[in-house]
C-alpha cells in the first residue's frame, strides 16, 4: 500500500512457487431430514410451493408468446420473455438463505428470481410491515388492482401483489413494479430486496458490487447477490468487479479494521450455454467458472461448484457464504450448475443443443425431484402437492387477467399524457442528507492544511487594475472544484470519493490535493484501473442510498466504461419507475497535450444519451457553484472539466469566487460579456478564444460581440441564448468537440427553429476538425482560436475588413463532409 507497504526487491525477486487451493465441485447438500431439522418443513414445502409458482409463470409466458394465450384468454406480448424453466431450484435455494434486506440484482433471465425473492421476503415478514410496504409502493396502485381479488390473509394478498407487480411490469402497465417502464429485463421491487435485473450481460456485477460498497462502508450487515449467467464470465466488467470487490485495501488500509473484502456474492447462474454458445467447452478459457476464484484473495473467493438442481444444495451454499461473509468479509464466488429447459427466448429453436440433451435434464427436472424426495421424506402428500399447483396456476391466472386488461391495467401513454415518461427522467426534489459527524472526517476542516494554505489565495483572477493575476496567488478552478468538495462532504456524510490516482496523488490533475488528510480512506480511495466498474460501482453505491463522487481520468476513457456510462447510469431513475435515484457524479477531465487518445472533447457523445446531466463549466466561480449544485441533486451528472482550464483565475466576477458554498443552477447560460453586434456562444474552453475574438472584434473591427458561456449542455434553457440573438441578430457557436456530430449542431437547429426570425445570418457552428487531435505542438491548428472565430463571422455573417486569415470557406466545409474528414 502506499506508503506503508514497502515494495522490498529482496522479497519480490525471490524465487517460489504460487499455490492454489483445491476448488470444491457439488459437495453434497443437506438431506431433506437435515432440511427439516434447520428450517423446518412450512419452508420446505415454501420452497417447493415457490419454485411450482415460478414455473406456472414461465410457462404462461411461453403459451402466450406461442399460442397467444392462456388458459383460454388470448393474449399478445410483444416485448421480450427469457424464461427459466428448468432453473426453479437455483433462484428458491438461493432466496431460502437470504434475509428480505439481503439485495439481488439480476440479469435478462431473473423472473424467478423476482419471486423467489420476493415470496421467500413475503414468509419472513410481519403482516404489518406488508400491508404498509403494499400500501405506500406506487402510491398503492399495484394494491389497488389486487384488492379486487380474495385474499384470506396478508401473506395471500402480498403473493398476488407480487405475482401482478412483475407480470404487469413485464406487460408494461402503469401499475406494474416500475410502471412498466421497465419490462421483463430490467424489473426491480427494493422493499424485497429485489434490486434491478440487467439486460447487458454481466450489467450487474458492478452494479451489485457498488451496493455492496455502500453495505461495507456504512457498516450495515447483510449481503448483496450478483445473479449472472455463466455467458457474464466472460465479460470484462465482471472481472472488473470482482476485483474491485476483493481490492486488498479494504482488509489493509481502511482506517477501521473491516472484513476483507465486500459483502457480495458472484451468484453464476450457470446453464452451461449463452445463448447458442456452449461456455466451458467453446467460448471460455477455463472448465468451471469457479476456478476464477483462484485469481483472487487467499481464499479463492470460497467459489464452489454447486448443483444448482438441488434447492437444497443451493440454500445450504449461500447460507455457508452469506455466514462467512459475516464472519470474514466477502466476495464469493458461486458456480451454480442448472440448465435451461426452455429456448433463450420463446423464438430459440435450439439448433445448438440435441433433444437427447435436453430430455436428460429434462428427465432430472428440479421440481419433479425435489416434490419426490420431500413426499419421499413425508413433508408432503400427493395431494398437497396438486394443491400448491392449483394454488400456483390461481395466482397466475388471476394475475393474468388483472394484467392483461387494458380497463383495470392501463399503459402509461405519453401519446394520451405528453409527459408519461417524461416526468420520470430525472428525480425531481433531492432527498435530504444527513451531514458529516464524528468519525466521518478525519480533522476538520478548518484544521486542514491545505485549508490554511488556501486562504492566502486572492479570490480574483484579475488585480483591480486589469492584470492577470499568477496561478499559484488565486483561485483557481482546480481550487474551486476543491472546496466545492470539501463543502459536501461536510453536507452529506453518504458521499464518497474515488477514482483512480485520487487518495496520495491527490486526484489525476491535483484537485483532491489535501483531501486525503480530511477524509479517511472508506471516503477517500483510490480504484484500480477499471473505468467501467468505477461508474458502474458508484451506480450501485447510488442505488443503495449513497452518494458517490467519481472520476474518469480523460475524456477518451469514457470508452472504457461505455456501458455503465451510456446504459446503466442515465437509465436506472426511468427504468424503476422513478423509484431509484442516483445520485452520481462523474467528474471527467478533458485532456489537451497529450494526443489523439487523450485530448478529445466527447462532451457530444454523453449529451445524446437521455438521462444524463452534462456540465462543462469554464470559470472557477461557475466550476464550485457547479459542482455544489451537482453533489446536492439526486440525478447523474457528467461533469466536464477542460484541463486547459485548472489553473485559470476568476476573470469575469469582479467580487472573485465567493469563500462560502453556494449553487449555480444547472442548465442556465450566463452572459460573460454583454454586446449587441453578434452572440459567441462557447462551451467549456472555448470561453477563452471567444473572449479574445470579442476583445479583437472590439479593438480591430468595433464590432461589439456578446459572449456567452453555455456552463451546462443537460439541461439548457435556450431563452436567455434567444434573448441575446434577439439583440445581436447573429449566432457563432464554438467548442473543441469535433465540428461533425457536436453538441452544437442541436442547440443551432434548434435556435433556428425557435428564433428564426431574429437572425440576420446561418448559425455559425464551429469547432475542432474532423481528424485525430495532433501532437500538443500542433494543438492551435486544431482546436478553434479566436482567428477560427473571426474568420467564421467574416465568412458567414458580418464582414470584417482587412481580416488577415484566410476564413474556412463554404466549399471547404463542404469538402470535408464529402471526404469524411
Ligand atoms: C453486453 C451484451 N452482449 C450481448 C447481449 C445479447 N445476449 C442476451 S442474453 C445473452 C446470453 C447470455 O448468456 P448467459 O450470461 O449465460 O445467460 P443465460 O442467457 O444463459 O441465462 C446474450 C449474448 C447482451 N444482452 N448484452
Ligand atoms: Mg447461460
Amino acid at each position: 500500500m502506499p506508503k506503508r507497504d514497502f515494495v522490498d526487491p529482496a522479497v519480490v525477486r525471490r524465487p517460489g512457487t504460487i499455490g492454489f487451493e483445491a476448488i470444491p465441485v457439488n459437495v453434497a447438500g443437506p438431506s431433506v431430514e437435515a432440511a427439516r431439522e434447520s428450517i423446518g418443513d412450512d419452508r420446505l414445502r415454501d420452497m417447493l410451493r415457490d419454485m411450482i409458482l415460478i414455473r406456472e409463470f414461465e410457462t404462461m409466458l411461453d403459451t402466450i408468446k406461442r399460442q397467444g394465450a392462456y388458459r383460454g384468454r388470448p393474449y399478445q406480448h410483444r416485448g421480450p420473455a427469457h424464461l427459466g424453466i428448468g432453473q426453479e431450484a437455483a433462484a428458491v435455494g438461493q432466496a431460502a438463505a437470504l434475509l428480505p434486506s439481503d439485495l439481488i440484482f439480476g440479469n435478462h433471465r431473473s423472473h424467478g428470481e423476482v419471486l423467489a425473492k420476493g415470496m421467500a421476503a413475503i414468509e419472513r415478514s410481519e403482516d404489518d410491515w406488508l400491508t404498509k410496504v403494499m400500501a405506500e409502493a406506487l402510491d398503492g396502485s399495484i394494491l389497488h388492482v389486487v384488492e379486487t381479488l380474495p385474499a384470506p390473509d396478508v401473506r395471500t394478498r402480498a403473493a398476488q401483489f407480487l405475482t401482478y407487480g412483475l407480470m404487469a411490469e413485464i406487460f408494461g402497465r402503469a401499475a406494474g413494479f416500475n410502471r412498466g417502464l421497465g419490462g421483463s429485463m430490467h424489473a426491480c421491487f427494493p422493499p424485497f430486496g429485489i434490486y434491478p435485473n440487467n439486460a447487458i450481460v454481466g450489467g450487474s456485477a458492478p452494479i451489485a458490487t457498488g451496493a455492496a460498497l455502500f453495505r461495507h462502508v456504512n457498516r450495515q450487515p447483510g449481503i448483496v447477490v450478483a445473479n449472472i449467467g455463466d455467458g457474464s464470465a466472460a465479460c470484462g466488467p465482471v472481472w472488473e468487479a470482482i476485483n474491485f470487490a476483493s481490492m486488498h485495501q479494504y482488509e489493509h488500509l481502511w482506517d477501521e479494521p473491516r472484513s476483507s473484502g465486500l459483502p457480495v456474492v458472484f451468484f453464476f447462474v450457470n446453464n452451461f450455454y449463452a445463448m447458442g454458445g456452449q461456455t466451458a467447452t467453446e467460448t471460455m478459457g477455463f472448465d468451471h467458472i469457479a476456478q476464477i476464484g483462484a485469481a483472487f484473495g487467499s481464499r479463492n473467493l470460497m467459489a464452489e461448484v454447486i448443483d444448482g438442481n438441488d434447492p437444497l444444495t443451493v440454500m445450504d451454499c449461500v447460507q455457508r457464504k452469506r455466514a462467512a461473509i459475516a464472519a470474514r468479509g466477502g466476495p464469493a464466488l458461486v458456480d451454480c450448475q442448472c440448465y435451461r429447459q426452455s429456448g433463450h427466448s420463446t423464438s430459440d429453436a435450439s439448433s445448438y443443443r440435441t433433444a437427447q440433451e435436453i430430455e436428460a435434464w429434462k428427465s432430472a427436472d428440479p421440481i419433479v425431484e425435489f416434490g419426490a424426495r420431500l413426499q419421499g421424506a413425508g413433508v408432503v402428500s400427493a395431494d398437497s402437492l396438486a394443491t400448491m399447483q392449483d394454488w400456483a396456476t390461481e395466482r397466475v391466472t388471476e394475475a393474468f387477467q388483472l394484467a392483461t386488461d387494458e380497463t383495470i391495467s392501463p399503459r402509461l401513454d405519453p401519446r394520451l399524457d405528453p409527459h408519461a415518461i417524461s416526468r420520470y427522467m430525472f428525480s425531481g426534489a433531492a432527498a435530504e442528507r444527513e451531514p458529516s459527524g464524528p468519525g466521518d472526517l478525519s480533522i476538520a476542516r478548518a484544521k486542514l492544511p491545505r485549508m490554511a494554505q488556501l486562504a492566502e489565495r486572492d479570490r480574483r483572477g484579475v488585480s483591480p487594475d486589469g492584470t492577470r493575476l499568477p496561478s499559484t496567488k488565486v483561485v483557481t478552478l482546480r481550487v474551486a472544484l476543491f472546496e466545492a468538495i470539501v463543502d459536501a462532504v461536510e453536507r452529506d456524510r453518504h458521499l464518497i470519493i474515488y477514482g483512480e490516482e485520487n487518495r496520495d496523488w491527490g486526484g489525476a490533475f491535483g484537485v483532491y490535493q489535501g483531501l486525503t488528510e480530511l477524509l479517511p480512506p472508506r471516503r477517500l480511495f483510490n480504484a484500480p484501473i477499471s473505468e467501467a466498474t468505477i461508474v458502474g460501482s458508484a451506480v450501485g453505491y447510488a442505488m443503495a442510498g449513497g452518494r458517490a463522487l467519481v472520476e474518469l481520468m480523460y475524456a477518451d476513457f469514457i470508452g472504457r466504461a461505455g456501458d455503465e456510462l451510456f446504459n446503466q447510469l442515465p437509465k436506472w431513475t426511468a427504468m424503476s419507475g422513478g423509484i431509484l435515484h442516483i445520485p452520481v457524479v462523474v467528474r471527467v477531465s478533458v485532456g489537451s497535450k497529450y494526443g489523439a487518445q487523450h485530448s478529445q472533447d466527447w462532451t457530444a457523445l454523453v449529451a445524446h444519451i437521455p438521462g444524463l446531466k452534462v456540465v462543462y463549466p469554464a470559470t472557477p466561480y461557475d466550476a464550485k457553484g457547479l459542482l455544489a449544485a451537482a453533489l446536492a441533486g439526486d440525478d447523474p451528472v457528467v461533469f466536464f472539466e477542460s484541463q486547459k482550464l485548472y489553473d485559470v483565475g476568476e476573470l469575469f466576477r469582479t467580487e472573485g469566487v465567493p469563500r462560502e458554498r453556494y449553487e449555480v443552477p444547472i442548465g442556465l447560460p450566463e452572459v460573460k460579456r454583454p454586446g449587441r453586434d453578434v452572440t459567441i456562444l462557447a462551451v467549456g474552453p472555448a470561453l477563452y478564444p471567444a473572449l479574445d475574438a470579442c476583445a479583437r472584434l472590439a479593438g480591430e473591427h468595433g464590432i461589439d460581440g456578446e459572449l456567452m458561456d453555455a456552463r451546462s449542455l443537460v439541461p439548457l434553457d435556450l431563452g436567455p441564448i434567444i434573448e441575446s440573438v434577439r439583440k445581436t441578430s447573429r449566432l457563432v457557436l464554438v467548442s473543441d468537440g469535433c465540428v461533425r456530430g457536436s453538441f452544437l449542431n442541436s442547440i443551432a437547429a434548434e435556435i433556428q427553429l425557435q428564433a428564426f426570425e431574429y437572425l440576420d445570418g446561418p448559425v455559425t457552428v464551429l469547432g475542432a476538425p474532423n481528424w485525430i487531435t495532433p501532437a500538443a505542438e500542433l494543438e492551435e491548428a486544431f482546436f478553434p482560436t479566436a482567428d477560427t472565430i473571426l474568420a467564421a463571422i467574416d465568412e458567414y455573417l458580418i464582414p470584417l475588413p482587412g481580416l488577415g486569415s484566410p476564413a474556412k470557406t463554404r466549399a471547404e466545409r463542404l469538402a470535408a463532409w464529402q471526404t469524411g474528414v
